[in-house]
């Protein structure tokens, strides 16, 4: 019964906002899941990357549907020099990150969200910017299931996690100002 009003309001609402809402479309189709061993990875996205920006960020869902523990690390990418797994965390104020030792722990059963201000892939030295509606391809590594090649579409500068309400997430931007870095790697 819902289905025909729904989809004519899509329609409706897709003619609205035109090629807006065409291109969102667009990269929600680009993003792929991804299974590796017991490792199911999902909804993969990155952030478009200012001028001259030299870091930028990665972000999925990595689920373990294993029974022993996992940790994953990430190997490399195209759009930069290193690539690392980094954690957030508020001290005096300031927000730091700093590379995870050893990588992300994902227990059995667990579901590891990597988002804007928490856990994220960071691209370090980019080599270029991050162009929306183009795609970070990085290798990750996990320590029991092993090696495997993701894609991360870019979405515009801003944006807020795919299905998150529009304007969330958007605090954390660039990894500039306020946030310091550890200087250990
Ligand atoms: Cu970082």
């Amino acid at each position: 019964m819902t289905k025909r009003p729904s989809k004519f309001l899509f329609a409706s609402l897709a003619a609205a906002v035109g090629f807006a809402g065409v291109q969102l479309a667009a990269v929600g189709a680009q993003a792929a899941d991804y299974d590796v061993g017991s490792i199911h990875i999902a909804q993969l996205w990155s952030r478009a990357t200012p001028k001259g920006a030299s870091t930028a960020a990665g972000y999925m869902a990595i689920t373990n549907n294993g029974s022993t523990p996992d940790r994953v690390s990430c190997v490399s990418s195209d759009v930069s020099a290193q690539c690392q797994i980094h954690s957030m965390t508020m001290e005096g104020g300031v927000m730091k990150m700093r590379p995870i030792e050893g990588g992300l722990e994902i227990k059995p059963g667990e579901t590891v969200v990597l988002k804007p201000s928490g856990v994220h892939v960071m691209f370090l030295d980019l080599k270029q910017p991050l162009l929306p509606g183009k795609t970070v391809k990085a290798t990750l590594k996990f320590d029991k299931a092993g090696t495997v090649d993701v894609e991360y579409p870019i979405a515009a500068i801003g944006a807020a996690a795919p299905g998150a309400p529009a304007g969330g997430g958007t605090m954390m931007e660039g990894h500039g100002g306020m946030m310091q870095m550890s200087p250990k790697h």
